[in-house]
This record gives structure tokens, sequence and C-alpha cells, in this order.
């Protein structure tokens, strides 16, 4: 049976996102992109200021800053979506809840600062732990993993007991196995197919498999970043088949009414089980 998953839109404020960058730099065109992420059935807004798409460069605390609050800030004025601040840094974050965000989402799972774990905990916030083999600039060179579900699996939970022994309490931990960090095509393909193991660990699972390069790899016309729904759309429904909570979009409206229909159709068939029992 699938149960709810929420949808995670994604709104890049850099101008380098490798699927829908330097579009809504502009505060209106972030705002504008919101309202519409949130019209489409967006249950959270996730606004990133540095691209961690592979090989991007590191950008400074205070050029993310300028980047994020301002959106955050206006979005909050208008829209009472739930955000999260997607970074890796601290200080940030820190600012980013201070704006109005109520979400942690770290793809370094709390790991870039060692201050980063006593931060979250001190913000109360939820946060999401991300599974990235090595770091943006290098982390496609050469990925290796002798079992690539074990060994995600058991960093995670490393890395949620590192934040719970900070003090961040258990119910606020998000986990998600970080497709197209630092993994193949293979690594991406086994994460989605072992995705179960992950929610069996009992934390609420978070899959972002949107737009990435693997669903290009896989895909025999070699789609670019905007035209990879179909691939999209099927590992959203693979993540709901296997119990994930939410998963992380750019093309909210199509991922809403997959999930719905996909959910439907589990539900009618336990409905037409029971009938028959
Ligand atoms: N993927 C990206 C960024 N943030 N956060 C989580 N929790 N999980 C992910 O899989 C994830 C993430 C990369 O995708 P995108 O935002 O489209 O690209 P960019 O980093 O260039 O903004």
């Amino acid at each position: 049976m699938i149960g709810p998953v929420r949808v995670m839109g994604i709104l890049n404020v850099t101008p380098d996102s490798f699927s829908d960058g330097g579009c809504f730099d502009g505060l209106a065109a972030a705002l504008a992109h919101a309202t519409r992420l949130v019209d489409e059935g967006a249950d959270v807004l996730d606004i990133g200021g540095e691209s961690t798409r592979p090989g991007a460069a590191p950008v400074s605390e205070a050029e993310e800053l300028a980047r994020v609050l301002p959106v955050i800030k206006a979005i909050r004025e208008v829209i009472s979506t739930p955000i999260s601040i997607d970074t890796m840094k601290p200080a940030v974050a820190q600012a980013a809840m201070g704006a109005g965000a109520s979400i942690w989402n770290d793809v370094t799972a709390l790991s870039f600062d060692p201050a980063s774990p006593a931060v979250a905990a001190a913000l109360g916030c939820e946060v999401i732990l991300t599974h990235m083999q090595g770091d943006p600039a290098t982390m496609q060179t050469a990925p290796h993993y002798e079992d690539v579900v074990t060994e995600v699996r058991e960093i995670l939970l490393g890395r949620a007991r590192a934040a719970m022994a900070a003090g961040v309490r258990r119910e606020k931990i998000w986990l998600d196995p970080g497709i197209g960090f630092g993994k193949t095509l293979a690594h991406n393909l086994q994460l989605l197919a072992g995705l179960d193991r992950l929610v069996d660990l009992g934390f609420p699972v978070l899959l972002g498999a949107s737009r990435k390069g693997f669903i290009r790899a896989i895909d025999p016309a070699g789609a670019a970043g905007d035209q990879r729904l179909g691939g999209s759309l099927a590992a959203a429904l693979t993540g709901a088949a296997a119990g994930v909570a939410m998963v992380r979009v750019h093309d909210v409206a199509e991922t809403v009414q997959a999930l719905a229909l996909a959910r439907a159709v589990t539900q009618t068939r336990a409905g037409a089980m029971t009938a028959h029992a």
C-alpha cells in the first residue's frame, strides 16, 4: 500500500544550478515560482543558494546569505508553507531559521562544520541528513562502495546518532540516500532498489532524484536537464512504493498527480482484497 508522500518543491536561487539556475534569481521571480510550487501542491519549499551539482564551486557564506535570506523573508510574508534551507553552513541555517525556515536540509549530513550538530540541536529544527561520498567538486570522479545500500545505511545511521548525541531529537531527523552525490549509475539504481532498507531504520526518508544526471544515463535519448520528467516521476513512484515520506522535485504538479494515482490504485487494490476476503 502506498502511503501519503509529501512533496518538497525546489527553489534554487543560484546562478549556476544545472536544472533551473539563473531563471529565478530575482526576488519577484523567486516569489512567483514559490507561489506556483505551493499552488501545484508543494508541502515544503526547499530554498538553496549554493549549487551542489557535480563539479560546482563553493560559495562564500556572505554570498549564500545574500541570495537566500531576502527570498525566505519575502516568501514568509505571503506563504505559510514550511520552508527548508538547503545549506551545509550552520550560520546560513541559523539565519534562515531566524527568517522563517523550519527545516535544515544538509547534503553533508551535519558534517561540513564540526559545530553543525550542536547548532541543529540548539535551533530545534527538523534536519535532513543526506549521504554524500566526497564533496560536490570531486564526488563524481571515482565513487566506490563495496555494498552501496549497506554503506549508505550505516553512514546515515552514524550521522543520525551523532546528531542525537549533540541533542537533536530523534523525531526531528530525516534520512536521504543522496542520489547522485558520489554515485555511479549502478549505485543510484541499487539505492533506488534498496530504499526499503533505509525506510526500515524508522526515520522518515526523503528522496531527491528529480532531473538528476543518472536519468540521462539511462535514457536512450540522453535527455537534457529539463527533459527528465518521465524518469523523475518513475523515481518518485519507486520511492513511494518503498515507503519514503517525501520526494524533492522540480515538477510539483506532475509529481502530485502521479503519486495520487499510484496511491489510489493501491487503495483500490486493498479495498478489492478486503471485499474478496
Ligand atoms: N539534491 C540536490 C540538492 N539538494 N537535498 C537533499 N536532501 N537531497 C537531494 O537529493 C538533493 C538536495 C541537487 O539537486 P538540485 O537542487 O536540482 O541542484 P542544485 O544543487 O544545483 O541546486
